[in-house]
């Protein structure tokens, strides 16, 4: 298998999808079947923070989610667990700044996709030598789903980087929702990435379908 080509991955970024435990307030199995019958596009399992599964529970709900997106063909994508993601053979990796250097995650994960958080234009080079398939860049917009999110920022490094002429996959991370998702795209990211507003839905399947076209129709 060859390294994501930047077309395919920036499909996948539509609408990406990330969710754990935590952030759902019924069963994350039931959140994630409905939101990718809403047309969710990439899923990452993000089991962090409060209240968060921890070892063998983690490994089995991950277990239980890869499954949900093997039946629909959605790419399955692990934060942080570099461990989890080779064990279970998801189809990559996603890491923060805090996390393990990019570059020698990309030496473990081969050809697996490989996805980094960026909040400036100097992290976003840093993820290209590196060896990243794609940027979630964020916070855009205020977040209180991640307890140690930085100031939001809005849409101007979406196009500072694009100004710069880097053609990097970029989805936009934080806060955002059916009312604010356009500027991302407008903005030249390549899709949105969102938790709450998918992951709180009273239905999962219309606001994800919600968001789909409304990135589908910038596109
Ligand atoms: N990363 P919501 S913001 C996981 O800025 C995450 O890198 C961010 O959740 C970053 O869609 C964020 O509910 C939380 O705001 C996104």
């Amino acid at each position: 298998m060859d390294r994501i080509s930047r077309r395919e991955m920036n499909e996948l970024l539509r609408l990406y999808f990330i969710m754990g435990s935590n952030n759902c307030k019924i069963d994350p199995q039931v959140v994630l079947d409905q939101a990718i019958k809403g047309g969710i596009t990439l899923f990452q399992f993000r089991e962090k923070g409060t209240g968060a599964f921890t070892g063998a529970e983690k490994v089995e709900l991950a277990k239980q989610l890869q499954a949900i997106c093997k039946n629909y063909s959605i790419p399955f994508i692990v934060n942080d667990d570099i461990e989890l993601a080779l064990a279970i053979n998801a189809d990559g990796v996603h890491i923060g700044q805090d996390d393990a250097s990019a570059e020698e995650v990309r030496q473990k994960i081969g050809n697996k996709i490989l996805g980094v958080s960026a909040h400036n234009l100097d992290e976003v080079e840093k993820a290209i030598a590196d060896g990243a398939d794609y940027a979630g860049i964020g916070p855009i917009y205020s977040t209180k789903t991640k307890e140690d999110a930085k100031t939001a920022q809005g849409t101007a490094i979406i196009k500072e980087v694009r100004k710069k002429g880097i053609d990097l996959p970029i989805v936009g991370i934080g806060g955002i929702t059916s009312e604010n998702a356009a500027p991302v795209i407008e903005s030249g990211g390549n899709g949105i990435s969102v938790i709450s507003a998918i992951s709180l839905a009273e239905n999962p399947t219309e606001r994800a379908s919600e968001l789909r076209s409304i990135v589908e129709q910038l596109l």
